[in-house]
C-alpha cells in the first residue's frame, strides 16, 4: 500500500481517474513564453537537477499531509526553456487536458515548488498524480496538478478547472481548522500561508 494511502490521503480526480499510465514514455510539453519550447521526455526530466523537499500538500477541503517529495525544481524547467521576461504565470495541464491550473512564476521559482514523482521514497502511483505532478506546498492543493502532460508559459492569467468553479485564483492558504493526516486526521488549526506546522 502506498504511504499516502496508509495516511488516508484522499484521491481527487475531478475529471475522472485516468487509469494506468506508463512512466517510461511519459513526456511533458513546455510551450508559450520562452526561447526554447520543447518536449521533455522522462530521460530529459531525469537529466535535470533533482531535489527532495519536506513539505505539505494542503487541500482547501481542509486536510494536510506532510512528507518528503522528490522531483525536479520548477525553476530548473524554467531555466532550461529560457523563460521570457514577460512570462507571469505557469499553467499546468493534467493528462487528457481537462484539468488545468496556473500559478505565478514567482511561486514556481520558490525552492519547494517541484514536478514531483515520489513521496517518502515511493514513486507516485496514478492515484496520487504519477508518474509526475506539480507539488506546490505554498498554495492550496488544487494548484498541485496531477499527472502533468503540458506546461504553458503565460503572459496573463487564465482561471483553471477549480478556479472557474469558485476556488480562488490566488490559491492562498487561509487560516482555519484542518485535519492533520500525519496525526490520524486530528483536527488542528492552521494560520494563513504555507502550512509549516500545526498549532
Ligand atoms: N488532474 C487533477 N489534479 C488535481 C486534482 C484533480 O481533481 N485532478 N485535484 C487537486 C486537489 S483539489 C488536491 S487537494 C490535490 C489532491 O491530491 P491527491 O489526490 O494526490 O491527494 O490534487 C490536486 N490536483
Ligand atoms: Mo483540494
Amino acid at each position: 500500500m502506498h504511504k499516502l494511502t496508509k495516511l488516508n490521503t484522499p484521491i481527487f480526480w475531478a475529471e475522472g481517474h485516468p487509469g494506468s499510465l506508463k512512466r517510461e514514455n511519459w513526456q511533458i510539453e513546455v510551450s508559450g513564453s520562452c526561447e526554447k519550447p520543447g518536449i521533455f521526455t522522462w530521460e530529459n526530466l531525469l537529466a535535470l537537477p533533482q531535489k527532495e523537499v519536506k513539505g505539505r500538500l494542503t487541500s482547501v477541503t481542509r486536510w494536510s499531509v506532510e512528507g518528503f517529495w522528490q522531483g525536479i525544481p520548477l525553476s530548473e524547467i524554467l531555466q532550461a526553456v529560457a523563460v521570457k521576461e514577460n512570462c507571469r504565470y505557469i499553467r499546468f495541464w493534467s493528462i487528457n487536458k481537462i484539468y488545468d491550473t496556473s500559478i505565478p512564476i514567482e511561486i514556481a521559482n520558490k525552492e519547494k515548488s517541484l514536478l514531483a514523482y515520489s513521496f517518502d521514497g515511493e514513486l507516485l502511483t496514478e492515484d496520487y498524480g504519477g508518474p509526475i505532478r506539480a507539488f506546490i506546498p505554498y498554495l492550496w492543493g488544487y494548484k498541485s496538478a496531477k499527472s502533468v502532460v503540458a506546461i504553458e508559459l503565460m503572459d496573463y492569467y487564465v482561471p483553471g478547472f477549480w478556479e472557474k468553479r469558485g476556488y480562488t485564483d490566488s490559491g492562498e492558504i487561509e487560516a482555519g481548522p484542518c485535519r492533520d493526516l500525519n496525526d490520524g486526521g486530528k483536527i488542528k488549526y492552521i494560520p494563513d500561508g504555507e502550512v509549516l506546522k500545526f498549532n
